[in-house]
């Protein structure tokens, strides 16, 4: 009997997928989802589909792989508004069409205040000087020779989702939350490296200066530096990509991407920290009283539905998986709420492995849809027991005057025609 109605369900839901593919081709386009422009139902079961009929490309056509021609969306995007000028300028993950945790390398989203430096791995050095025993230049060979670690982190932008503090902004997940990225790097700790320089016990603060024209600098505290930084050389395996940082950048677990700096030149240890332009005049937290936050270094718990999602459309009732990512600075993440009723009603997604610490974790939630209006959420939980916010318990504490640090939980309205829209509750 259950057999049977599941099977009449399939069916209805295949039949609804072919029937409908022409209108599915036009939300396709309108909404940036892939799927193929035409179905030929020659290629169809039961016939022997086309390709099968001829011989494919060799190995000797692919010497760097790249994605299917039909993955074409899957692609990094910039806001126009947001691009006065590309080189100091942000583009978004497309985190709407990733599976599992890691970012593919040509995906991870980039920011840059002067654009991307090219470096010739030759020319590459790192100065560590200041308060210092031995005040040294190391080569990228040299820093290689040092033992390395492999860890997942994530990496978010502080403004990430920093358009949405007022009020819904932008109609996509990619432009609410696409400034996170989540790689495999491999490198060198800090704690390791500076047992050959030693340090002066004065030293409390390092100054990370990148070599870019931006003279990107950022202090962090040492206790921060010799707990879990590294300097990277790759990423998922490779090379780090020049938009990245090669051919090395500072590794800032947990922390704001701003301090993550890359094109690493010089390490300089102090006994104060430097009060940089980033961490003086921008990346702080204009509170309502007219004071300001500063050295908001940690990244709070912050999850988001990827699909359904305004990029991910529901095509056909039934039932359906809904997926996202959840991540947090402070650690391990320990749970995911999912509500379907804009928050009235939680119940508890399923977390897939490996849940890391400060890397992202997938999570996943089966539900079904039969054609009603849904308000969509979801809700973070880390290993210290801190709750993703809502807006309105954020702005109560910070205003609406703040760019940065916004890791409220989003609402997505499925609408009963199965579109969706970044939406604000109350
Ligand atoms: N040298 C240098 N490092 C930099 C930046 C930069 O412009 N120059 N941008 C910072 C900011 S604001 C962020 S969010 C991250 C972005 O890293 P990604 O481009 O790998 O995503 O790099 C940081 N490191
Ligand atoms: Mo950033």
């Amino acid at each position: 009997m259950k057999k049977n109605k599941k099977n009449q369900s399939l069916k209805l839901n295949r039949r609804e997928l072919l029937v409908g593919s022409a209108s599915l081709g036009a939300m396709a386009a309108a909404s940036n989802s892939v799927f193929a422009k035409e179905v030929s139902s020659k290629n169809l079961p039961p016939n022997v589909p086309e390709w099968t009929g001829e011989l494919g490309d060799g190995v000797d056509v692919n010497p760097y792989g790249m994605p299917s021609q039909f993955e074409e969306n899957v692609i990094r995007r910039n806001v126009e508004w947001l691009t006065a000028s590309s080189q100091s300028s942000v583009n978004f993950t497309p985190i709407q069409d990733l599976e599992g945790i890691v970012t593919p390398n040509g995906l991870c989203f980039e920011r840059h205040h002067g654009g991307v430096s090219i470096i010739n791995p030759k020319d590459y050095r790192l100065m560590i000087n200041g308060l210092v025993d031995r005040e040294m230049i190391f080569t990228l060979d040299d820093l290689k020779r040092f033992p390395q670690t492999n860890k997942f982190y994530f990496l978010e932008c502080a403004a990430n989702g920093g358009m949405e503090w007022k009020g819904s902004q932008l109609n996509g997940c990619q432009y609410t939350f696409g400034m996170v990225h989540n790689v495999q790097y491999t490198g060198v700790k800090l704690s390791d490296l500076i047992q050959e320089t030693g340090l002066k016990p004065k030293a409390k603060w390092v100054l990370a200066e990148g070599s870019d024209s931006s003279g990107m600098t950022r202090s962090i505290p040492i206790e921060k530096l010799l707990d879990d930084c590294m300097i990277a050389w790759a990423m998922n395996g490779e090379a780090l990509r020049s938009e990245q940082g090669y051919p090395a950048r500072l590794v800032v677990p947990g922390w704001e991407g701003n301090m993550w700096v890359k094109w690493l030149r010089r390490l300089e240890f102090g006994d104060m920290p430097y009060m940089t332009r980033e961490e003086t005049s921008k990346y702080t937290d204009l509170l309502p009283e007219g004071n300001a936050r500063m050295f908001t270094w940690v990244m709070d718990a912050k999850s988001v539905v990827t699909s359904p999602s305004p990029e991910k459309p529901i095509l056909n009732k039934g039932v359906h998986q809904l997926k996202g990512l959840a991540w947090s600075g402070r650690g391990k993440i320990s749970r995911v709420d999912v509500s379907l009723d804009g928050g009235k009603n939680w119940k508890t997604a399923k977390l897939h492995d490996p849940v890391l610490s400060k890397s992202v974790a997938r999570f996943t939630f089966p539900f079904e849809w039969n054609g009603e209006e849904l308000l969509i959420q979801s809700r973070a939980i880390d290993e210290t027991n801190y709750i993703q916010p809502t807006i309105q318990e954020l702005q109560k504490i910070r205003g609406v005057n703040s760019i940065y640090h916004n890791n409220s939980i989003a609402t997505w309205l499925v609408n009963s025609d199965g579109k969706v829209d970044n939406v604000r509750l109350g």
